[in-house]
């Protein structure tokens, strides 16, 4: 959907515009259970369009939400944190046995151990809020698997991020250059992105709660952002995000306020790498 664009970067580079910048946060729930929910930064005078766009996505959901909030806050241009996005490439798995073992090796090698990996893998299969999809993420320590995060059952949203103008379009056409062209993949891979930069954060493991959608993944600063279209099976309703952290050097509240209120544009795209077999990935 390149509907968002031309949001931001206009502003941004026309002096004489007013640099309003706001967060729009989206999250839908049913009985008080999370189904959607979505992030974006955008000029004033995208705001409508975009809070119309986010309910539309809300309301197209198989399941029909009883519940809706949109937020919306002002971010000072001043704070603003522009990155790259991380380098992206997949590996191509076609079984989620593999995949899982695959994507194990690739955190154990970046410094999280096998036990904190194996407890991340099954909270993500079984859900991670007493059985069911939490709405944010969980934080890990790396090394023992102990869960960080203050609230299980909501874990850490991270909102304001999202693509400049310029850099959605060419992501768009990046990723299409190598036959990727859902929207999840584009806005988890500007998540990653964020998420790659926070303090003390060693990596993260992902995927989606969407029965139908099967892909996942690990990211790092170090290996970017590593894809695997098969990290649960089909019809599968468990899906989530472990953030994997450094607890000798992490401060939960620097790192939930850089995850909640710290704003990221992202103003380019890394490297993107056609699929790759098993063997070529590690070789
Ligand atoms: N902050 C923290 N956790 C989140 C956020 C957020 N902003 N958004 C989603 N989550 C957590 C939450 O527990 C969801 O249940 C879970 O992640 C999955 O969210 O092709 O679509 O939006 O490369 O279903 C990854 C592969 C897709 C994309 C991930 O996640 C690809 C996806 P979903
Ligand atoms: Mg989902």
């Amino acid at each position: 959907m390149i509907s968002g664009c031309c949001r931001i970067w206009d502003s941004l580079t026309d002096p004489m515009e007013p640099n309003e910048l706001y967060s729009i946060r989206m999250r839908a729930s049913l009985r008080g259970e999370h189904i959607s929910g979505a992030e974006r930064i955008v000029s004033q005078g995208q705001l409508e369009r975009t809070v119309q766009e986010l309910l539309q996505r809300a309301r197209q959901k198989a399941e029909k939400p009883d519940h809706i909030v949109v937020k919306l806050d002002e971010i000072r241009t001043a704070e603003l944190n522009m990155l790259t996005a991380l380098d992206i490439v997949t590996v191509n798995v076609s079984d989620v046995i593999t995949a899982r073992s695959l994507a194990s090796r690739i955190l154990e090698k970046i410094g999280v151990s096998g036990i904190a990996v194996e407890r991340a893998i099954n909270a993500l299969g079984s859900g991670a809020a007493a059985g069911k999809n939490m709405r944010g993420a969980m934080i890990m320590d790396a090394r023992s698997g102990e869960r960080l995060e203050t609230d299980e059952k909501r874990g850490v949203r991270v909102s304001r991020f999202d693509w400049t103008d310029a850099a959605l379009v060419t992501s768009i056409n990046s990723l299409e250059d190598i036959g990727l062209t859902h929207h999840r993949t584009r806005e988890a891979l500007a998540l990653a992105t964020k998420v790659a930069h926070a303090p003390a954060l060693v990596a993260e493991l992902c995927w989606s709660d969407d029965p139908d959608y099967t892909a996942g993944y690990v990211a790092s600063l170090g290996t970017g952002y590593v894809r695997f279209p098969m990290l649960k099976k089909r019809n599968d309703p468990y899906g989530g995000r472990v953030f994997f952290v450094d607890r000798s050097r992490v401060d939960l509240a620097v790192l939930y306020r850089y995850f909640q209120t710290e704003a990221v544009l992202i103003n380019g795209i890394g490297r993107c790498r056609p699929a790759l077999e098993p063997a070529d990935y590690f070789a």
